[in-house]
């Protein structure tokens, strides 16, 4: 298992519209696990494959704290099938990093996907996992929880990125070394 580089804010890998999985191959396993190994170390509550470089409509989510295995789901594939009221969250992204904006999303959502059996299963969520599984399948679409805020409130969100990103760069590079790995070069700047 690998803690993967995250792709950063505004690098054009997180705008594309990723393709679905055919089929659940070995590169396929692999990814969710190291995309699991990524979530939790940085931490986050989820993580969806343009995040760390990967085309494919994969997400993982554990909204549990402190995290726990048991509570990790993997959605290959997801749809959303219902959504329904409307909630204000403050969320984060770990391709934002120290930037917490509310955004407005539906209170509960059913999401259909499949998972690494090839099995497909629904999900019925409110709270923190319907925002949540909202925001990832938004990355699968190359949508960004800034593209919900107002234009000021966007505005106010990017200062904050360009002031606080440099600190967050060392300390994840700091991080990385301790585990023995070689954190890459950003790709592009904000
Ligand atoms: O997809 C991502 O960028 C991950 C993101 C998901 C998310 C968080 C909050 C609301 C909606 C979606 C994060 O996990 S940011 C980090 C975070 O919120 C967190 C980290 C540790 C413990 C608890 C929360
Ligand atoms: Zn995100």
């Amino acid at each position: 298992m690998a803690v993967l580089d995250l792709v950063l804010y505004p690098d054009d890998a997180l705008r594309i519209s990723c393709r679905p999985v055919e089929a659940i191959t070995d590169e396929v396993r692999k990814l969710v696990e190291d995309m699991v190994e990524t979530m939790y170390d940085a931490p986050g509550v989820g993580l969806a494959a343009p995040q760390v470089g990967s085309d494919l409509r994969i997400t993982v989510i554990d909204c549990s704290v402190p995290e726990d295995p048991a509570n990790l789901w993997v959605l290959i594939n997801p749809t959303i099938l219902e959504r329904s009221g409307s909630i204000i969250w403050e969320e984060g992204c770990l391709s934002i990093p120290g930037v917490y904006m509310e955004v407005r999303r539906a209170e509960r959502v059913v999401v259909k996907a499949m998972n690494l059996k090839g099995e497909t299963y629904e999900i019925e969520a409110d709270g923190l996992e319907a925002v949540c599984l909202q925001h990832e399948i938004d990355h699968l679409n190359g949508v960004l929880f800034l593209d919900h805020l107002s234009r000021l409130k966007h505005r106010m969100a990017l200062k904050t990125y360009k002031r606080t990103l440099p600190a967050w760069i060392e300390e994840r590079a700091e991080k990385l070394k301790k585990k023995g790995q070689e954190p890459a070069p950003p790709r592009s700047e904000p």
